[in-house]
């Protein structure tokens, strides 16, 4: 049962967090915000930039739902509409939270179809690089692909994969497998790779050096060896991962015995984020320039 809030556990992915005292145990502001007529020249031109550099990278499915939800009407969209009719394509609906929320709350929305996203816009000033999800990378970066259905399904049942992981003390596996897909994932395409990870697909640099680079390792996803696996959270990644489908990812994920898996799992990450090994299907090995040079920029 999914409707009660579950018990607070301890978070790992956030220091902890003091709940703002406008807001409840869920987390959601009372509403959206007003965006003045600057933000939402932020959005317009944040929007704008990532048209340019998308089209023939991210996904099929990623770009459609761009189109479904006509998010580029003008202006930070209204959460209101947006769930209005995302709820008639897939049952999913878009709330405000003031910034990142416990891991045990972001689970309980996402497990009922809710996905919390930032109130707030970046400014001019961090217009190319933010430390916390906005509404752009929220918005523009998740929203898009809730109108897949398949894609859909798998959000929400990482929403309740979250529970059974803090059981057993493994989140951290279970955020790697968040991490290598919904927000830095590929998918093998008839006409080839393209993105559908909200990290790559919301930011400046990354699209192209994600597909095209020498540098970052490309291999097939395996849902142990990524939970396995270490990950960069503030610069480019060393190695990315390659689904063949969403309904590959989805059933790799359902049909997975999770019990047995988080039983056999270390602690901590068994793999480098840069490693190769030998049960991997590789489809670009990378020559690792960019962190062998140090990373950022
Ligand atoms: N809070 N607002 C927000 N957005 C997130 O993506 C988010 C969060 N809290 C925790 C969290 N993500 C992690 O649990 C997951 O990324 C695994
Ligand atoms: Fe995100």
């Amino acid at each position: 049962d999914f409707t009660a809030l579950p018990a607070v556990s301890q978070d790992v992915f956030t220091a902890p967090l003091k709940r703002p005292p406008h807001v409840g145990e869920d987390w959601l502001e009372p509403a959206q915000r007003d965006y003045s007529a600057d933000e939402d020249t932020i959005w317009d031109d944040l929007f704008a930039r990532q048209l340019d550099l998308l089209p023939g990278r991210a996904c099929t499915a990623f770009l459609a739902g761009l189109d479904k939800l006509d998010l580029g009407r003008g202006g930070v969209p209204e959460f209101g509409r947006l769930s209005d009719e995302l709820g008639a394509m897939t049952g999913w609906s878009v709330v405000p939270v003031p910034m990142l929320i416990p891991d045990h709350v972001f689970f309980w929305h996402l497990a009922n179809r809710r996905f919390p996203a930032g109130n707030f816009i970046r400014t001019r000033e961090t217009f190319d690089y933010i430390q916390e999800p906005d509404v752009f990378h929220d918005v523009f970066g998740h929203v898009p692909l809730l109108t897949d259905p398949v894609f859909a399904e798998y959000m929400q049942e990482y929403g309740k994969a979250g529970w059974k992981a803090m059981r057993y003390n493994r989140l951290k596996a279970l955020g790697a497998l968040y991490w290598y897909t919904v927000e830095f994932g590929l998918i093998q395409e008839t006409d080839g790779l393209r993105i559908f990870g909200a990290g790559i697909l919301s930011g400046p640099r990354e699209a192209v050096f994600a597909l095209e680079g020498q540098s970052p390792n490309r291999i097939m996803l395996n849902v142990d060896r990524v939970m396995r696996t270490d990950y960069v959270i503030d610069d480019l990644q060393p190695t990315y991962f390659v689904i063949e489908s969403f309904a590959d990812l989805y059933h790799q994920t359902v049909d997975r015995d999770f019990d047995r898996l988080y039983r056999s799992l270390d602690p901590g990450f068994t793999y480098a984020n840069s490693a190769v090994i030998d049960v991997d299907d590789v489809l670009h090995l990378g020559t690792q320039e960019y962190h062998l040079r140090g990373g950022r920029g």
